[in-house]
């Protein structure tokens, strides 16, 4: 898998291609989209160099002259240096030994120039819906993969598109499907899975990690992402396929979690709304280790210049000895606005935060709490905000 990537990379920088074809996913760059993309996008590789005619290629193989070939590019759609904040999808990388310098992200390249220079094809996997800064998309668009429930509202492809849309658990229930359905045309029905073990483990993990391990209460994996699970562990073989599913969610629900690849920076932007003008992350850690962390607040004051922010409102929460949740209100720039934020905060009713005041050292600017309410989550701290908002 490394070899495609790297060899599709090097032809892209260089320029040399006949063809283009990218596999870009949604705008949230979940481990669905990003499993989609990659997948899909080697699988069309593969497809081309099995379809390929061998005689009408050899003088270019033997040498004799120089031969431009298509290339099959997998976008992940989020700039390169966020990705770390992908966390299971980075995990999950890693772990298949996938070099994520290598990939192609986002922001390397002019999407609207490179798709304009040259014959090029794009495929959406896993949304049918454009966002706005992508409607250049549209007029490449051959082929849609997606699980969502079809929205002809916004619709702009050409009539010929092929479409594979229906409502599953994962979009890579509908991947695997496609390229088993493709490869039977050429009588290869398993040799892809087969020649890329990443690409199906990839794809059962997923599927798992969507459908929360078919879980009766989440209620989203379907007859059909149940079939290709077991299309894919009848190649894949593990030895007790239940505990190995079971383990697959838990080590994918830890890594969404695992943010100790992260700098404060980074943990800025994780997870973060903006209501009014107060930023409001919410972290899978305590409020108090987030700011244990080196230049956390210098991170905060950042965040709040870049979001045209006055103050932000930090949420913290932990599971590893049951729960527990922290907060902090902080400002540099108006410290006796949050001061007034805080003693809102501290005397809401509905409900009460029951939140207990703690000296923090090295917190300047910043008032720090045990949150004892421990139901209450940012949902019930969005009607707080607005309400204060509306007092001030
Ligand atoms: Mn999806």
């Amino acid at each position: 898998m490394n070899e495609y990537i790297g060899s599709t990379v090097a032809k892209l920088k260089t320029n040399s291609f006949s063809g283009l074809t990218i596999v870009i996913g949604n705008e949230s760059c979940d481990l669905d989209t990003a499993v989609s993309s990659l997948v899909f996008a080697n699988f069309l590789y593969w497809q081309h160099n099995q379809l390929k005619c061998k005689v009408c290629t050899k003088e270019y193989r033997d040498g004799s002259m120089e031969y431009k070939d298509e290339l099959f590019v997998p976008v992940i759609n989020v700039d390169r240096n966020d990705f770390p904040l992908k966390t299971e999808v980075a995990h999950l990388f890693r772990e298949k030994g996938i070099s994520e310098s290598d990939l192609i992200y986002r922001d390397d390249y002019d999407l609207p120039q490179l798709l304009n220079s040259t014959k090029s094809k794009v495929v959406l996997v896993d949304h049918h819906v454009l966002a706005t800064k992508d409607k250049f998309l549209a007029e490449y668009v051959t082929e849609i993969i997606d699980h969502r429930p079809l929205d002809k509202s916004g619709w702009c492809y050409k009539p010929d598109t092929r479409t594979t849309i229906e409502i599953v658990g994962s979009c890579c229930t509908l991947v695997a499907q496609r390229i088993k359905d493709l490869s039977s045309l050429v009588a290869k029905d398993v040799d892809f899975f087969n020649a890329y073990p990443a690409c199906s483990e990839m794809l059962h993990a997923t599927i798992i990690l969507d459908t929360v391990n078919f879980s009766k209460e989440v209620n989203k994996g379907t007859p059909h992402d149940e079939e290709i699970i077991l299309f894919l562990e009848s190649l894949l073989k593990p030895a007790d396929y239940k505990a190995e599913r079971l383990n697959e969610l838990n080590r994918l629900l830890a890594a969404r979690t695992d943010v100790s690849h992260l700098s404060a920076a980074q943990l800025m932007k994780k997870d973060v709304k903006v209501i009014g003008n107060v930023l409001v992350p919410s972290f899978p850690i305590l409020v108090k280790e987030f700011l244990s962390r080196p230049e956390a607040l210098k991170a905060v004051s950042e965040a709040l210049t870049q979001t045209n922010c006055d103050m932000a409102l930090l949420l913290g929460m932990d599971l590893s000895e049951g729960l527990k949740r922290d907060t902090a209100v902080f400002s540099d720039s108006k410290p006796q606005k949050a001061v007034l934020l805080s003693k809102f905060l501290e005397d809401f009713k509905s409900p009460s935060f029951n939140l207990s005041p703690e000296q923090l050292e090295n917190a300047t600017n910043c008032s720090y709490y045990c949150q004892l309410n421990l139901s209450a989550s940012r949902k019930q701290y969005i009607p707080a905000l607005n309400q204060f908002h509306g007092i001030l």
